[in-house]
């Protein structure tokens, strides 16, 4: 279809959670809508304020840029603006503006009589998120255990907070997450695969059908999940990668406040290991 009368049938009124008619436009092929522009407001300040915070620093080197959470001595109390403020402030921006995209992804929805399914799987990552600067600090007490905003100053904090838990592959939740972030490429890997290799053919060659793919792996592995099968399953492997994600850091000291490898004592104290003790 002509994207003109592509666009005549789909860029309909209506489907708006908020304001109604008033932001119920395009800007070019951006729908805006309410979230749009709370969205646009939300990415511009935070981002305004992170080059505030590069210029008071002086640091304009984009690896280095970094904005820190408060102190830990500042408990869940407002910082002063260049001692954590910032880190304050642009958590709400980034909040704000994750929150608005998901809206605005929902509208978009409602216009076009679909499912929920993108804003629902896009709130985990949000989830993830929002655990990382705002549930965990919470509840350990201080803004100062949320993440900096920073290309390698975070990547500090992640290593910095594995090795707090000794050795974090040792996390249940951490192992049942990677499981499934490395279940979730498989996954994608198969399924691109298997659509190319039915739906692309050589020149000259006819494309093939589902039932070419279903049989494929029916031959290969005795069973096939079906078309719409592999996308749920894709989808739920995602949406739970994301979500044990949140689960293993969230359990990482409001939680479990040892080593991680200390937790699997309970294997060696099951009671079966009775009769071999002092061997
Ligand atoms: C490909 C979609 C496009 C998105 C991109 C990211 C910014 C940041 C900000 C200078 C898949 C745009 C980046 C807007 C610029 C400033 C202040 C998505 C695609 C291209 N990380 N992380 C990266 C974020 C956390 C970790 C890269 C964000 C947690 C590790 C990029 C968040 C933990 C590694 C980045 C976030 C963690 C990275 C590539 C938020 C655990 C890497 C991301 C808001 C989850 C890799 C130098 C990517 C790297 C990397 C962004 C959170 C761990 C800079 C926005 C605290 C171990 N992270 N990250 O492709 O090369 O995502 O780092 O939560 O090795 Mg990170
Ligand atoms: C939080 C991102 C949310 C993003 C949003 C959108 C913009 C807009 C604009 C492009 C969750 C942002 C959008 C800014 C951009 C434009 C235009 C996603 C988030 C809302 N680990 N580990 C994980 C592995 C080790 C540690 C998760 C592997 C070590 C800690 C995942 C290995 C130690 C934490 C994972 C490994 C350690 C994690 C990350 C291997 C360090 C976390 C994925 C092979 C010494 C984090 C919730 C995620 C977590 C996390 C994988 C090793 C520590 C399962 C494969 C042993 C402290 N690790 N890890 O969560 O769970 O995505 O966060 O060794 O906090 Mg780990
Ligand atoms: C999938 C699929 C499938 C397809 C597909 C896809 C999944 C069935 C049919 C989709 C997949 C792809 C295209 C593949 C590639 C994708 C990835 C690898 C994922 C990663 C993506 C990227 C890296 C790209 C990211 C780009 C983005 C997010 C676009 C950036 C956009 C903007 C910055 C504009 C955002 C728009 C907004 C906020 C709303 C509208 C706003 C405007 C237009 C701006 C103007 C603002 C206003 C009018 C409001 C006023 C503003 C105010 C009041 C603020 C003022 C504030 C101040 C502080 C001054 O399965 O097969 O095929 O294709």
């Amino acid at each position: 279809m002509a994207l003109l009368s592509f666009e005549r049938k789909y860029r309909v009124r209506g489907g708006t959670i908020i304001g109604g008619d008033l932001f119920d436009f395009w800007v070019g092929p951006f729908y805006v809508g309410f979230f749009g522009v709370t969205g646009a407001f939300f990415a511009l300040l935070g981002t305004i304020l992170i080059f505030y915070g590069a210029s008071v620093q002086g640091v304009w080197n984009p690896w280095l840029v970094s904005i820190e959470p408060p102190d830990l001595s500042y408990g869940l109390a407002a910082a002063p603006l260049l001692e954590g403020g910032l880190w304050q402030i642009i958590t709400i921006c980034a909040i704000g503006a994750f929150v608005s995209w998901a809206l605005r992804e929902v509208e978009i929805c409602r216009k076009l009589g679909m499912g929920y399914h993108v804003p629902f799987a896009f709130s985990f990552a949000i989830f993830a998120y929002v655990t990382l600067v705002v549930f965990r600090p919470v509840l350990m007490g201080a803004w100062g255990h949320g993440f900096p905003y920073g290309i390698f100053s975070h990547l500090d904090w992640v290593s910095n907070t594995g090795y707090a838990y000794l050795h974090f592959h040792y996390n249940p939740a951490h192992m049942l997450a990677v499981t499934l972030f490395f279940t979730t490429c498989l996954a994608l890997a198969l399924h691109g695969a298997l659509i190319l290799s039915a739906a692309n053919p050589e020149k000259g060659e006819t494309m093939k059908t589902p039932d070419h793919e279903d049989t494929f792996f029916r031959d290969f592995i005795g069973y096939s999940i079906g078309p719409l099968g592999i996308h749920r399953l894709g989808f739920l492997l995602a949406i739970n990668a994301g979500f044990w994600s949140a689960v293993c850091i969230i359990i990482s000291g409001p939680v479990w406040t040892r080593g991680w490898p200390e937790w699997w004592n309970w294997w060696l104290e099951l009671p079966i290991w009775g009769s071999q003790v002092g061997f």
